[in-house]
């Protein structure tokens, strides 16, 4: 299955390494990595210890291929999704953080199939031309509305075949609000005190954290899917085990002086709560103090 990655980043630099083992593969990259790429290749690093060889650019314009995966943070889909309609592609994939990526790229690829995805590969490009999978996890697909199409069952075995870990599921939107909540009980905090994920597991992170993570379940029953406390806490506390070592993206993000991802993951629980006249007390605080951080180092009005 010949596929593009647009946005090459951490994680799609990984996903697009495992496919090249198997399918042709471009990568839409910033310059200096693909240049990297282009010269010597992609190695990929610690759990896979492999050099593969796909296609770079960082024209992301009329490309075509059987797939699209879109990786880009979620502050730059729209920008991503104008870039792939000037091309053509038979599905596209967004493995993204944060909520209403697939909206957004629906609504501007009219007629192509837009599939929802979460990955839990822990990824960290290195340097340029250089990615390392610090965690081996799961991709879990499907359409974005729920339900299993032709193309998700098709994306589902190309993946496969590439030795991705991936599970074709049909209750996508209950996979997305489960991973926000995750997000929102992981990333903010880690990013603001400078820990690893494992920091949320015990200790005076712990509360907080699980209280915003139910509060995003509560909104995701509000919103009609079926996410319990039971079920967001648990999945909470198995992300934070099983990547305990690692820097979340929004951790990385401040670290390196980037815009996170605040807006599409804790923002977006505040907005849905405010719609529906709920309280999200942990997830309003947690927003405006990154989004006050983001202010002080000029990255947001
Ligand atoms: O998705 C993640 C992220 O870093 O954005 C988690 C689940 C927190 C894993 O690091």
């Amino acid at each position: 299955m010949e596929t593009v990655v647009f946005g090459a980043g951490s994680l799609g630099s990984l996903v697009g390494g495992l496919l090249a083992r198997e399918h042709d593969v471009w990568l839409v990259a910033r310059e200096d990595h693909a240049r990297a790429v282009r010269e010597s290749g992609l190695r990929l690093r610690g759990e896979f210890d492999d050099r593969v060889f796909p296609a770079a650019t960082s024209d992301g314009r009329e490309l075509e291929a059987d797939l699209a995966v879109v990786t880009v943070k979620a502050f730059d889909t729209g920008a991503a999704a104008d870039a792939l309609a000037t091309g053509s592609f038979d599905a596209v994939l967004s493995l993204q953080n944060g909520m209403g990526n697939e909206e957004t790229l629906a609504g501007r690829l009219e007629g192509t199939p837009v599939l929802a995805g979460t990955a839990t590969y822990g990824a960290v490009r290195r340097e340029p031309g250089v990615v390392e999978c610090t965690g081996r996890g799961e991709i879990v697909l499907g359409d974005r509305t729920g339900g299993v199409s032709q193309p998700a069952k098709e994306v589902g075995e190309a993946f496969t075949q590439a030795g991705i870990e991936t599970a074709v599921v049909d209750d996508m939107p209950r996979w997305l609000w489960e991973k926000l909540a995750v997000n929102a009980g992981i990333n903010p905090i880690t990013a603001l005190t400078a820990t690893e994920n494992g920091a949320v597991l015990g200790g005076p992170a712990n509360d907080l954290a699980r209280e915003a993570t139910a509060e995003a379940a509560r909104v995701a029953r509000e919103c009609g899917v079926a996410v319990s406390d039971r079920e967001a806490l648990e999945a909470v506390e198995t992300v934070a085990d099983a990547t305990a070592p690692n820097t979340s993206s929004m951790a990385q993000d401040l670290q390196a002086d980037r815009r996170t991802e605040i807006d599409a993951i804790n923002g977006y629980v505040v907005d849905r709560a405010a719609e529906r006249g709920i309280e999200v007390p942990t997830n309003r605080v947690l927003t405006a103090l990154v989004r006050t951080w983001e202010h002080g180092r000029g990255i947001r009005e």
